[in-house]
């Protein structure tokens, strides 16, 4: 049986455990992870953040004296939705400001001279920054030269000496006491909107207004791949709740060109479906699409700009496909053959593009991947992302004298490189990764909560693990193996493209549902004994409801030949 070649890492293989127990066990989860709460609760104060004080004195200054403000955002996801939340906290206090997004490709990330030069001219008296700001020492000390002020609010690591900006609200400053250091660069906003909501705002206007802003918050956190742990948890459980009732004109919009209209909103429909619109935007064109969407007031203007944004990231698909293709081109037909770490380039590509590229040939083939394009100096630009195993930026380190700039963290980095270094780097770093990277390395594990048996395994049992969701990045969503299950039906689903089995288990059947499995359709033979890895789903049918097994892995029962087969 030739099948995907996965190590299997079993948690639990006691049967007498409660599963519940197990789950918050392995993900080390305290018992009232599964009390209700009010969110309040859960939050951590605004002020134990860095310069919080600073930052709101600043600001109250700033709209006592009718100073300019300009928010300064970025072209991402979280920067997009940090920039929205602000405008809203503005709209609600009735004081007008002024924002501006960096060009991926020509201005690049975080804030330039050229760009404070831009915001000079829009009459800025002050600059707020979000989602960036900390990395951004030369601007921001050119900024104070010519008289703005800058109030940071961040959440990446600093790099060199602190900015000269009147205040620096970041959970991740060396001296920081915040609790939780995980926070994305909109909920850094939120606590200062918090903030200043407590000083300018009722009680219940203030409370509600930061109710309502969960729904920017639940898209910032789970599109930056922030972990659902501590008070994002809170807040994601809360926000997807919002999301699915939301009121914005925009978000109302993008779910319906996303198909999800009147659903209930999971971290799957916002990271796989409203994400990547909004995306879309940065990567090809202006993320400022993206902003007018979620600021807007106007239902005709907000279903025109969530068109657009779709038939953008329909373009942004294809583009991607193609690329792809191409790239696969480029590999060896054998993957035997394939370097430890793969490098693919491509003059023609589109730099808004290539990190997905990367992202999806990692997936694909489980080693690192950079992949680079020309930008308009002629110098070469990658995006990198990594396994596990393999630190990439700590790696990149050792061939600095290499680059232009680069940066990044454990499993993904962006580079530039000059070209005509570029065929000697390539041959060293393909190098470096044969020596330090082992074939064990580049098979994938999975790791499953616990082996279970049937008398676990039931609706009742499904039931109860939702309860210990939204599963996503640090909380992920609980897998399960079952030993010596047998094969009894197979459908194919969508043209083949998946399968739905039907398996028996001791004296019981379960419906399975295996995603994107057809080219393992006749690999699979009816009768023989396999274990397969599971997910306990839901599936709610013409009026009955059912357990369901979505499969992530099978593998031949008893195999002692480890992943060899
Ligand atoms: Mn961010």
């Amino acid at each position: 049986m030739r099948l995907p070649r996965t190590k299997w890492k079993i948690l639990n293989t006691d049967p007498s455990r409660s599963i519940v127990e197990v789950i918050l066990d392995n993900r080390k989860l305290p018992p009232s992870h599964l009390e209700t709460f009010r969110l309040s609760e859960r939050m951590h104060d605004p002020y134990l953040l860095p310069d919080m004080e600073k930052g709101v004195q600043r600001i109250l200054q700033a709209i006592e004296q009718r100073e300019k403000i300009v928010v300064f955002g970025d072209y991402d996801v979280d920067g997009i939705t940090s920039t929205a939340l602000m405008l809203y906290f503005f709209r609600q206090i009735h004081f007008p400001v002024d924002y501006l997004l960096p060009h991926r490709q020509k201005d690049g990330y975080g804030l330039r001279t050229s760009t404070i030069d831009q915001i000079k001219e829009m009459g800025a008296d002050l600059i707020i920054t979000v989602d960036n700001g900390i990395t951004s020492y030369e601007a921001i000390q050119y900024a104070v030269s010519l008289g703005i002020d800058v109030i940071i609010t961040d959440h990446h690591l600093p790099e060199g000496p602190m900015p000269p900006a009147v205040a620096i609200i970041n959970p991740n400053r060396t001296d920081s006491r915040y609790p939780f250091k995980s926070i994305c660069g909109a909920v850094v906003a939120y606590k200062l909107v918090w903030a200043l909501g407590q000083k300018l705002l009722p009680e219940t206007d203030y409370k509600q207004f930061l109710l309502d802003q969960l729904d920017l918050i639940t898209i910032g956190t789970i599109a930056d791949v922030m972990p659902l742990r501590d008070e994002n948890y809170a807040l994601v459980k809360f926000g997807l709740k919002v999301l699915t009732r939301t009121k914005k004109p925009g978000l109302i919009e993008l779910k319906k060109v996303a198909g999800l209209n009147g659903k209930p909103i999971t971290p799957i429909s916002v990271g796989y479906f409203l994400a990547p619109r909004l995306n879309a935007s940065g990567r090809i064109e202006e993320a400022d699409t993206s902003v007018k969407l979620l600021i807007s007031e106007s239902r005709e203007r907000a279903q025109y700009l969530a068109s657009y944004l779709d038939k953008l990231n329909h373009k942004r698909q294809l583009l991607q496909q193609n690329y792809l293709d191409e790239a696969l081109s480029y590999l060896p037909k054998n993957e035997d053959d394939l370097e430890k770490v793969i490098i693919v380039e491509n003059d023609d590509w589109h730099a808004g593009l290539i990190g997905l590229i990367s992202g999806k040939l990692k997936e694909r083939y489980w080693r690192p991947v950079l992949a680079f394009t020309k930008d308009e100096d002629g110098h070469l630009v990658g995006s990198a992302r990594s396994i596990d195993n393999f630190h990439i930026t700590n790696a990149l380190t050792k061939f600095s004298k290499y680059f232009l700039n680069y940066g990044g963290h454990q499993k993904a980095a962006g580079l530039t490189i000059e070209e005509d270094k570029f065929p000697e780097f390539r041959e060293r770093f393909v190098e470096y990764a044969r020596q330090v990277l082992s074939d064990q390395d580049l098979i994938p594990e999975i790791t499953i909560d616990s082996l279970v048996d049937i008398d676990q395994v039931h609706l009742n049992m499904a039931q109860a693990i939702a309860e210990l969701g939204p599963f996503g990045e640090g909380n992920p969503e609980p897998l399960f193996a079952f030993e010596g299950v047998t094969l009894r039906e197979m459908y194919p689903l969508s043209d083949g493209k998946h399968l739905k089995l039907i398996i028996q288990k001791g004296n019981q059947m379960y419906e399975c549902i295996w995603w994107n499995s057809g080219e393992y359709k006749d690999d699979l033979n009816f009768g023989q004994k396999m274990d397969i890895a599971f997910r306990m789903g839901i599936n709610n049918w013409r009026g009955s409801t059912k357990v369901q097994l979505i499969i992530s892995d099978v593998r031949p029962s008893n195999n002692d030949m480890g992943h060899n087969f």
